[in-house]
């Protein structure tokens, strides 16, 4: 029999969550089979995917035996999942955004590395330096999460029925896509930026999810959509990767990848389209711009966790710098962080392309030493990077 969640456990669970240290927490039920709601997500997944818009994601892409889409529907993989607690972590640092003009236009001599990457925390290595060693949102998650499953087998046990719950915790990493499931929870909306927002945290915010076999007889109130008539960040995106109108059926919310600076920049393996690189911009690690636009992010609290401190060297990193570190030291200064799993390779080439937009002659010498580099597609961006830069240079275009 499986165990069925009141409402006074809800209220625990949310309760517990923030204790343990997220700033939100909420319970979705998982839909039942050939509801309505499964099939409205399993066709908006499915149709998404279709579209190309996973580029080369293979994870996202998996199917069972029936050809199904795992990431369309949560029973698929789990069979025993009925509910789904949704926890968020806010990230937000008082630390300027990409947006924010620099001191040393014009041109740019720093890149960008997205704010959920900043994070780091003081280890027994470092704490001599004072710095902080990399630490990847994930690890830091899953481990809070571990300990909110720890409490809600306790209590179940305490019932006398721990047995028959069933748990999984994940960050990313699940089959399941965590914002439809965040919505339904009442954690937050989908804004048009496809990221959740909460009215009081703004979207600067991390999910982690535990599925479980708990029973939840009453849906959660979804979240209310509060993006009205904006559009900001979509006319802000600088290479058009939101989609709007909505073109996939029933996706009220949805950006094609394989145009967005975050895929381009951190999944994309090989080369970058050449259309696109010049939108690139001074990315090197992601992408912020659609969440430093929207309003509900005016006032986003600073996070007070302290679970995600961020490492002040990442912010506005010096392409330079980025450029002149060896692989020993990329491993040391990245290691256990996000940029970890990218590798070095990838984010030299970012870092060459951003040279390339940078508008700035200091940068030829780097960009011709690669543009002779063993690896080819460090080599390829290179060359593209310093001959964009000469046709700037010449032709005084603004950038
Ligand atoms: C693949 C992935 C990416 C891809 C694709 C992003 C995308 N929009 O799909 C890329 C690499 C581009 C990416 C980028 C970023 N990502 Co990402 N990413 C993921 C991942 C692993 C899977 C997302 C997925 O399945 N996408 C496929 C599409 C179809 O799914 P979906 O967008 O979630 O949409 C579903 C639901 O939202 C639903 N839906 C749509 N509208 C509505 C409306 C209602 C009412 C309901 C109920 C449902 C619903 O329909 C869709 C199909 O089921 C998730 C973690 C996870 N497991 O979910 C993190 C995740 C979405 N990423 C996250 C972050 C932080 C980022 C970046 C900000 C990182 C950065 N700074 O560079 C950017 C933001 C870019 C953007 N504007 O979305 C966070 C988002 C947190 C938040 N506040 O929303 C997540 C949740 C990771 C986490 N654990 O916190 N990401
Ligand atoms: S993360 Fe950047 S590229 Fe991706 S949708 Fe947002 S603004 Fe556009
Ligand atoms: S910028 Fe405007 S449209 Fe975009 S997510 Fe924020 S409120 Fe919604």
């Amino acid at each position: 029999m499986a165990i069925v969640l009141q409402r006074e456990d809800r209220e625990w669970i949310e309760a517990r969550a923030r204790a343990i240290g997220f700033d939100l927490a909420g319970v979705a039920s998982v839909p039942q089979p050939a509801s309505s709601s499964a099939e409205q997500e399993d066709r908006r997944y499915a149709s998404w995917v279709e579209a190309g818009h996973a580029g080369e994601m293979g994870y996202l892409k998996r199917v069972n035996d029936a050809g199904e889409y795992l990431r369309g529907d949560l029973r698929r993989s789990i069979p025993w999942a009925r509910s789904v607690i949704v926890c968020a972590v806010n990230y937000n640092v008082d630390a300027p955004r990409s947006i924010d003009p620099l001191d040393e236009q014009p041109g740019f001599r720093s890149g960008w590395i997205a704010r959920y990457a900043w994070s780091g925390r003081s280890s027994s290595d470092h704490k001599a330096s004072g710095d902080y060693a990399g630490s990847d949102y994930h690890d830091v998650l899953l481990e809070r999460l571990r300990a909110l499953e720890a409490e809600l087998k306790l209590r179940f046990a305490a019932q006398g029925s721990a047995e028959e719950l069933h748990t999984r915790c994940y960050v990313d990493t699940g089959p399941l896509p965590e914002r439809g499931y965040a919505v339904r929870a009442g954690v937050g909306w989908i804004g048009k930026n496809t990221c959740i927002i909460q009215q009081q945290q703004g979207s600067w915010l991390l999910l982690g999810v535990i599925v479980t076999s708990l029973e939840f007889a009453s849906w959660s109130v979804p979240a209310a959509d509060r993006c009205g008539s904006c559009t900001r960040c979509i006319d802000a995106c600088p290479t058009s990767a939101i989609l709007s109108p909505q073109p996939v059926p029933d996706a009220a919310r949805s950006i094609d990848s394989t145009r967005c600076i975050a895929y381009l920049t951190i999944e994309k393996k090989g080369s970058i389209a050449e259309e696109l690189r010049p939108l690139l911009g001074r990315q090197v690690f992601g992408c912020d711009i659609c969440q430093e636009v929207c309003p509900w992010n005016r006032k986003a609290p600073v996070s007070t966790s302290n679970l995600l401190p961020p490492r002040r060297e990442l912010i506005n990193p010096a392409l330079e710098w980025l450029a002149g570190l060896d692989g020993r030291d990329f491993n040391r200064i990245f290691r256990g962080s996000p940029l970890e799993r990218t590798r070095r390779s990838r984010v030299l080439r970012n870092v060459a392309l951003a040279m390339g937009n940078s508008g700035l002659e200091e940068f030829l010498p780097q960009l011709d030493r690669w543009a002779a580099s063993e690896d080819p597609v460090l080599a390829e961006a290179a060359s593209w990077a310093a001959a964009r830069l000469r046709t700037t240079l010449q032709t005084g275009e603004s950038l």
